[in-house]
């Protein structure tokens, strides 16, 4: 946000002070010296989507010279309807197909997530440059050098940022680049901070990613998660829980939320089914109800992975002794060594909008290497998938 000029200050100031004298019956006056400072009106912004109503109507004018820098009506923003703008700059070979971004687009799209229009779902607007055709034009996308391992991660994302992407877009559009791998290791991505407005997805051919669409599909939405407020847990950061049914849950970031009727979810979770106390855990429950449509993963106290046969409201044998009915035995179901409340979320209701500069906020550092944003490792999917 801009400084307010001083004059605009002195009046809301002088409006403040009328104010609290026609009010001084109902609220006693501060002492002197503790009025805080007049705060600036928010914009308004109708969608929640913190893009105000002003951007999306007229066009966002970056440097207040009156000329608007980011059309964002031209670029399909609508101020009653949640929009996403993502600039998407690309190695040779890493950008995702446009079988993918579709599908992308088609998570975003579905989310049950109600608008002021009426309408449902989040209008995601990639911007690919010329690579995937006009749909996924915004005039901004662009192949960069490549660069096997971005090492380290943050300060050459930076870079490449700074040098890709038109600065008077921070406020509008989530930056991400499709890359190799970072920081001499073989995470599937990064994104530095939570939330935050940049991410990297690095399935690439450095660590044999073989990287189909399901795993950039997964992966990206996984990164944008953490843009966009979700953590590994929901509300904390503990992964592999059984009744977190996310892409941002390691069980499923790479292989989609797994559906009873067969089908795979690439998207965030839109259920809190019911709690599970591993001091204690009732086998006889399942997931409750909230897990009818869901198959789900755990892990054994021998460290061996189990998926239900059936649909995850039905009793599961948490503790793998071959009967579903204990409810006072303690397992380490996300096998994290610890015994903790597994705790789910509802993706869809804690989604934050305007991480980092989005929204006109400010630009954060970089945060790895840090517990939270140690990501899904090649070597972690091939174990996942053997065992
Ligand atoms: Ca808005
Ligand atoms: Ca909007
Ligand atoms: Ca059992
Ligand atoms: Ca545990
Ligand atoms: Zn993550």
């Amino acid at each position: 946000m801009r400084p307010r000029p001083a004059l605009f200050a002195v009046l809301t100031s002088l409006a403040a002070t009328a104010l609290a004298v026609s009010n001084a019956v109902a609220a006693p006056t501060p002492p002197a010296d503790s009025v805080s400072p007049a705060v600036a009106p928010a914009a308004t912004d109708t969608d929640g989507d913190s893009l105000p109503d002003t951007w999306e109507t007229n066009g966002y004018d970056a440097n207040g010279d009156g000329v608007v820098d980011v059309n964002l009506p031209a670029l399909g923003a609508n101020p009653k309807k949640k929009d996403l703008f993502v600039e998407m700059d690309y190695m040779s070979g890493r950008l995702a197909t446009t079988a993918a971004l579709d599908r992308i687009v088609q998570v975003f799209a579905s989310a049950p997530v109600s608008n002021p229009d009426g309408t449902t779902g989040v209008a995601i607007h990639l911007d690919a440059g010329s690579a995937r055709g006009t749909k996924y034009d915004l005039g901004g996308g662009n192949e960069v050098t490549y660069d096997a391992d971005l090492n380290p991660s943050g300060t050459q994302t930076t870079a490449i940022k700074t040098a890709s992407f038109a600065s008077a877009r921070k406020a509008v559009f989530h930056y991400m680049l499709w890359g190799d791998s970072y920081d001499g290791g073989c995470s599937s991505g990064q994104a530095f901070n939570i939330p935050n407005d940049t991410f990297i997805v690095t399935v690439g051919p450095k660590c044999n990613w073989n990287a189909t669409d399901d795993i950039n599909v997964g992966t990206f939405v996984h990164e944008l998660g953490h843009n966009i407020g979700l953590k590994h847990g929901g509300a904390d950061h503990l992964n592999y829980k059984p009744n977190y049914l996310s892409v941002m849950n390691y069980w499923f970031q790479l292989g989609g939320v797994l559906k009873a009727d067969g089908t795979k979810y690439w998207g965030y979770s839109s259920v809190q089914p019911t709690s599970i106390n591993e001091a204690r855990p009732d086998e006889r429950v399942g997931l409750g109800s909230l897990g009818a449509g869901y198959l789900t993963k755990w892990k054994c106290p021998n460290g061996t992975t189990r998926t239900t046969a059936g649909a995850a409201n039905q009793p599961i044998d948490w503790n793998c002794d071959g009967d579903t009915t204990d409810s006072t035995t303690a397992a380490d179901i996300n096998g994290d060594k610890t015994t903790s409340t597994l705790i789910a979320q509802n993706n869809w209701a804690n989604l934050v909008f305007g991480g980092g500069a989005v929204g006109g906020g400010s630009e954060l550092q970089s945060k790895t290497p840090a517990s939270e944003l140690q990501e899904l490792t090649h070597e972690e999917w091939t174990e996942m998938q053997h065992r």
